[in-house]
């Protein structure tokens, strides 16, 4: 997700904290360059603009502050700029009804209302709401069967008809809920390949048969400008209360994202990270503009795992971390949670300071299954006591996983090591800051740092302090 934005703005922005002053024309001279990121995202010309525009007025009549770095100080104006364009604050659905609250999706063929549709009756179902989902897409016999599958997925009703008039449905569905006790309907609209007439008269019926609380429309974030283009057709027509931005996990440029809100009006309230029930995230502005700008999103990641994590589970592995009684069983469970979670390198993108770093690591989800593999293979004794294994036993477990001695060598190495890594966070009080112990099988397994013997991962001030450290050393030659 902006990977590429994140990397471009990440060295702009490096070469402008390098500067001691910043001369109106060192600022402008970046801001052509931050224009030229955007465009290249595929954020509207508009936008780009008026955003440009906004931050030089504003860099430029700056006073210097002495204590904030002139660069430190654009990032910042960048940063809230960014924020706005985003839509400023958090837009959360709104529910609150005497009756069932009425949530109805809307959007193109294949943009992800289905999956939406089922992602979103997952959230609220785990925040104590009881929702039933209702097919009003007749068009396609399939369609039915989908979300029906999903339903049965997620457990919540589905409400179907073989096939007559979607307006009629929805109406009905009303009732329907009432017998099922479900307190929010999720009406799940037919798509068409672009916007025309048809569908926007079926969904204005819609939306006078029933009217909902909520009309979201989904957007593939993959189509970028395309998308904010529909987003505009469909907001001239319908009361559109949000929207929800799917496959931003895809190579989505970022354009439709930033765009969005500026150029439609209309809120984005939750992105679609993935094909997965569990992978949708409620849209927060402040944090997707650290994101963007390589800041990270430390709160995203610890509430995501927390929301996936079995909270007891945590506190026993922490304790076993610390009191160095983690078993490779704890190993293997503490992986199978992580994969939960999500992959590997959009978590890592999530830590302050590393999203713009990991994009050069080979992050493997894949060597995370064949560890998983491996550890299988061993004997109960094996997993609860590592020292046991010595070279006939890897042997075995080499062949009985399908994998190589080096390979299962190389794991019980990367064990020891993170064992004694978590140890020594452990005693300086870094554990209790992580994501409630979702990271230590992170920091052992499929991850290696760049070749530069983990340079990779260092913080700018660590990179400031050696290139600082070259120089005196190179003066001092010079004497
Ligand atoms: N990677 C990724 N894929 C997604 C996401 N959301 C949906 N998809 C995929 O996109 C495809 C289309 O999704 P659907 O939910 O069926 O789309 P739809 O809008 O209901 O399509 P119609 O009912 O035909 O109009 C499916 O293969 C989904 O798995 C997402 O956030 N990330
Ligand atoms: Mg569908």
């Amino acid at each position: 997700m902006f990977e590429s934005i994140t990397d471009s703005l990440g060295n702009i922005f490096d070469r402008l904290r390098g500067q001691r002053r910043l001369s109106e024309e060192v600022i402008r001279e970046a801001m052509r360059e931050v224009r030229l990121v955007l465009l290249e995202a595929d954020v509207s010309q508009q936008v780009v603009g008026g955003f440009i525009k906004r931050i030089t007025e504003q860099a430029v009549g700056e006073e210097i502050i002495k204590s904030v770095k002139p660069g430190d100080m654009v990032i910042k104006i960048v940063h809230d700029e960014l924020v706005r364009l985003l839509g400023s604050e958090t837009s959360e659905l709104n529910l609150t009804t005497t009756g069932s609250a009425v949530i109805m999706f809307c959007g193109l063929q294949g943009s992800g209302k289905t999956t939406s549709v089922g992602k979103l009756a997952t959230r609220l179902l785990s925040e104590g709401r009881k929702p039933l989902l209702v097919a009003a897409d007749v068009q396609r016999p399939a369609a039915i069967e989908q979300l029906k599958i999903l339903g049965e997925q997620v457990g919540v009703p589905v409400y179907a008809e073989e096939s007559g008039d979607p307006v009629v449905i929805c109406k009905r569905s009303i009732k329907v809920a009432e017998v099922h006790h479900a307190d929010v309907i999720i009406l799940d609209t037919a798509g068409r390949l672009h916007v025309d007439e048809d569908l926007m008269v079926e969904l204005e019926q819609i939306v006078k048969g029933v009217s909902p609380h909520e009309v979201l429309l989904v957007l593939d974030a993959m189509t970028g400008q395309d998308a904010v283009h529909s987003a505009e057709a469909f907001a001239g027509r319908l009361p559109l209360t949000g929207a929800i931005l799917t496959k931003m996990d895809g190579d989505a440029r970022g354009g439709a994202a930033l765009s969005l809100r500026e150029v439609s009006g209309v809120p984005i309230k939750f992105v679609g990270v993935g094909e997965k029930l569990s992978e949708l995230e409620q849209f927060h502005p402040e944090r997707m503009a650290g994101r963007i700008l390589g800041m990270g999103d430390i709160v995203s990641l610890v509430e995501k795992a927390q929301a996936t994590v079995d909270e007891k589970e945590q506190l026993e592995m922490q304790e076993k971390l610390l009191s160095n009684t983690f078993t490779l069983e704890d190993f293997k469970k503490q992986l199978a949670q992580i994969r939960k979670i999500g992959s590997i390198k959009d978590l890592l993108g999530m830590i302050p300071g590393i999203g713009r770093q990991v994009k050069g690591i080979d992050v493997d989800d894949g060597e995370f299954r064949k560890i998983e593999t491996i550890i299988g293979s061993m004997t109960k004794e094996e997993r609860q006591n590592a020292e046991l294994i010595g070279s006939s036993r890897s042997e075995r477990i080499a062949r009985g996983s399908g994998t190589s001695i080096a390979a299962v060598n190389k794991l019980l190495k990367q064990f020891r090591q993170m064992r004694k890594m978590i140890g020594k966070m452990g005693s300086s009080g870094m554990f209790s800051g992580l994501a409630d112990g979702a990271m230590p099988a992170m920091s052992g397994a499929g991850l290696r740092p760049p070749a530069s013997g983990g340079s990779g991962l260092q913080s700018r001030k660590d990179k400031r302090k050696a290139r600082k450290k070259d120089k005196r050393n190179k003066r001092k030659r010079r004497k």
